[in-house]
């Protein structure tokens, strides 16, 4: 059943099919799946591949800009669920989380803060096409213990050294940890650029989140 639901939410985000995605998400709730195991097996890999074809030239962008709008769909209609199950839970840390200048994909982002914020941090997230400037006002403001900086593409990646830079500049380095992900970023892009970390998905980048924080995170895991 969840394996019929998932194969249909893949194809539905293939389709850019925006309609039948946001019913198979409220189809997720209504059956007790979790939400999380849809959107891995389900939009995800739906996203992947359409990425994939596009990188081969037989996909175009306005697909990919359907299929995105159909995953963001089914995404709004999952993510109070998510929330929902986190609603009461001790802070563990303060989280300011964007994508860099230059850079649009929200994606990937998005998840990586609503699993941190299911995970007890407060998260702040200041969006895409974020100037260095922004990330390091943000984390003054909100007193950030970490700052997260997405990127998706390999013109846009360098933003991420700026944004750790401008931190150091600010005098807010190393009290406040960065992390850094998307598909171009690495283990070593991240000691390339000084950032304290790298994750190549939203789950990682919680236990990241945690072992940086240390063990007072690990503990209210
Ligand atoms: Co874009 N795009 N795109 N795109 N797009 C990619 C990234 C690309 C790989 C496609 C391809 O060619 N195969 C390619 C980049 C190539 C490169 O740089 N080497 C590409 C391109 C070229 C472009 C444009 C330049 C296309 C054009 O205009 N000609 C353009 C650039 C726009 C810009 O940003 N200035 C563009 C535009 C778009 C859309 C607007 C159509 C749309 C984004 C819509 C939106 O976000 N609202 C889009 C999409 C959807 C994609 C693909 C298909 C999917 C990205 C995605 O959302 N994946 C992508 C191909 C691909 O990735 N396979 C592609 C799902 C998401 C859950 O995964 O974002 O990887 P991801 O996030 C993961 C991890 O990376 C990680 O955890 C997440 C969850 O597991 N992670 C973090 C991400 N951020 C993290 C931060 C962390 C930790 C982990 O800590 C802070």
């Amino acid at each position: 059943m969840s394996d019929e639901l998932f194969a249909a939410l893949r194809q539905a985000v293939i389709d850019g099919d925006a309609a039948s995605a946001g019913t198979l998400a409220q189809q997720v709730l209504d059956t007790g799946v979790p939400p999380l195991a849809a959107i891995d097996n389900g939009l995800v890999p739906g996203l992947s591949w359409v990425g994939e074809e596009f990188g081969k030239g037989e996909l175009f962008l306005p697909d990919m800009m359907l299929a995105a709008r159909a995953m963001q769909k089914a995404m709004a209609i999952l993510e109070p669920e998510l929330q929902a199950q986190s609603a009461k839970r001790h802070v563990v840390g303060r989280v300011v989380i964007g994508t860099v200048k230059g850079d649009i994909h929200e994606i990937g982002k998005n998840l990586v803060g609503m699993m941190l914020s299911t995970s007890g941090f407060e998260v702040h997230d200041l969006g895409v096409d974020v100037a260095p400037d922004r990330f390091v006002e943000a984390a003054r403001e909100h007193n950030a213990d970490i700052v997260g900086v997405s990127a998706l593409l390999t013109t846009t990646m360098a933003g991420q050294r700026t944004v750790v830079e401008a931190l150091a500049a600010a005098g807010m380095r190393p009290g406040v940890k960065v992390i850094v992900g998307g598909a171009p970023a690495s283990e070593s892009w991240a000691a390339e650029i000084g950032a304290d970390g790298y994750s190549e998905d939203a789950i990682g980048a919680v236990a990241l989140a945690r072992r940086l924080l240390g063990a007072e995170a690990a503990a209210t895991a």
